[in-house]
């Protein structure tokens, strides 16, 4: 098949991009068309995504990609786990929330010990995180909202409704509410139920490649494109998309998608459900061709990104540039932190967090932002090392290689570090990760590439890529992690 044009809007936690690839056999160019923000609202009720705005930011970058070249179809994929509800005549029923809202604090508690987390995990196969849509729709249950719901749809099955029409569940990103039974690849009746919701709320499953529908007359109007402009399912989890574009060559790799979130962990042909697995608390969520993604989140550069913003906020430098310079410059392992500490999840004041953090362990805070920033990067990176290893043991596997991709890529020292606390050497790249494998499976259903190891091969051959090699041994980063019990 000839070259053709293939348009992802890629929506993440803070900012949503539409890009255009052109794909063909020894091809891939990515341009970014179109850029915008992603700014959460807090309302009274809530902590809220601004769903409109970011609709109508794909509106605008589509209106852009019109004009480049005549595009083939397009792929949404974004965060996971949100969505929204609809009414009996396809309405939204009010904003989405943000995963980051407090609310289901203390519902996620009661509904593991009400369906017991043992049970809970044979069931779904996933790690437990206090936002998993489970249970949001358990602290939704009985609102008015709630009782008029006659249809869930997450965030980019949401988005894709409003292009054409058409309902669904695309399967990567379904697999992290909860709501999936591992066993069967369906939904779970019994789980949907255990937590108030109508089982008939959730849409047909559909899979990576599908097709889904063409663009309505409004928003083809809006965007100058074609009314017969395909829309293609593609990994909508944008986690699942950045997998798809790992540029590996062996099968013994481990990889980090690495953005506001850290996913660390191994692409699998079956879920590992042991009591082992769910103690250490792994995922098993899906990829493109009924692979697993067994990985676990680690709370990746929002602890930067949110540090940023409180120095912003308080006219002190924020630049990452400056700040990561004064990183490399700082002491190493002047204090150590676990990332995944609970208390970093909610939007706020992340240097005075991670200061308490440091005085509850014994340790002295950072002292000037350099310091802070190093800590960040050290704990982050031996948070990667800790579950790669930990994911290879519980999988019975081996890892030779990790590829670090998403923008967490383009942090030299993150992944420099990276490769030092696990002592494995780090490939790095793409950056852009998520919308190469959102085009990628667009490109695939449309005939131009045959297969995942060929979607690899695509990206390896196009892609910059930067190699680091482990420095020193590991003692160092070792004893620094038993400091606070990161084992
Ligand atoms: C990464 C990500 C993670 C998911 C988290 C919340 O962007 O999609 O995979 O656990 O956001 O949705």
């Amino acid at each position: 098949a000839p070259p053709a044009v293939f348009a992802a809007a890629d929506l993440g936690a803070t900012s949503g991009r539409v890009v255009l690839a052109r794909v063909g056999p020894d091809r891939l160019d990515l341009t970014e068309v179109h850029r915008f923000a992603n700014t959460p609202v807090r309302l009274p009720q809530g902590l809220h995504w601004d769903i409109l705005a970011l609709y109508q930011g794909m509106l605008d970058g589509l209106r852009e990609a019109a004009r480049s070249a005549p595009i083939a179809s397009i792929g949404v994929d974004s965060w996971a786990v949100d969505y929204g509800l609809l009414d009996g005549e396809g309405r939204l029923l009010g904003n989405p929330y943000h995963y980051r809202d407090e609310r289901t604090d203390t519902v996620a508690d009661r509904v593991r010990e009400q369906i017991g987390a043992a049970e809970l995990y044979r069931a779904n196969g996933l790690q437990h995180l206090p936002f998993n849509t489970l249970y949001q729709l358990a602290a939704e249950a009985g609102t008015p909202q709630a009782l008029a719901a006659r249809q869930l749809l997450l965030i980019p099955d949401l988005l894709t409704y409003w292009l054409t029409g058409r309902t669904g569940a695309e399967a990567t990103n379904a697999s992290t509410t909860g709501l999936l039974d591992t066993r069967t690849g369906a939904w779970s009746p019994a789980l949907a139920g255990a937590v108030g919701l109508y089982p008939a709320l959730l849409p047909p499953l559909r899979r990576p490649g599908d097709d889904c529908g063409t663009l309505l007359a409004g928003p083809a109007a809006a965007t100058g494109l074609p009314q017969g402009t395909a829309v293609t399912a593609v990994a909508s989890h944008d986690t699942a998309s950045a997998v798809v574009a790992v540029p590996a060559d062996r099968p013994d790799f481990g990889y980090v998608s690495c953005g506001t979130w850290s996913l660390a962990g191994l692409e699998l042909e079956a879920p590992v459900l042991s009591e082992a697995s769910r103690t250490a608390n792994f995922t098993n969520e899906l990829g493109i061709d009924g692979t697993v993604r067994y990985l676990r989140n680690i709370m990746g550069l929002w602890l930067l990104s949110e540090s940023q913003r409180s120095w912003q906020a308080r006219g002190e430098p924020h630049r990452l540039e400056p700040l990561l310079a004064r990183a490399a410059a700082a002491e190493p392992f002047a204090a150590v932190i676990d990332p995944d500490t609970p208390e970093f999840l909610a939007p706020g004041d992340m240097p005075a967090r991670i200061a308490g953090y440091c005085e509850r362990t014994g340790q002295r805070p950072p002292a000037d932002q350099g310091s802070l920033v190093r800590t960040i990067l050290e704990g982050l990176a031996l948070a990667h090392a800790r579950t790669l290893h930990q994911a290879a043991a519980l999988a019975g596997r081996e890892i030779q290689v990790v590829h670090l991709v998403g923008g967490g890529s383009r942090n030299d020292l993150l992944c420099q570090f990276t490769a030092d606390a696990a002592g494995l050497p780090v490939v790095a790249g793409p950056s852009e990760a998520t919308a190469l494998g959102n085009v990628l499976v667009q490109a695939r259903a449309h005939g131009l590439v045959h297969d995942r190891a060929g979607m690899r091969r695509l990206v390896a051959d196009t892609q910059p890529l930067r190699h680091y090699t482990p420095r020193g041994n590991r003692s160092s980063w070792t004893a620094a992690a038993a400091r606070v019990g990161l084992v």
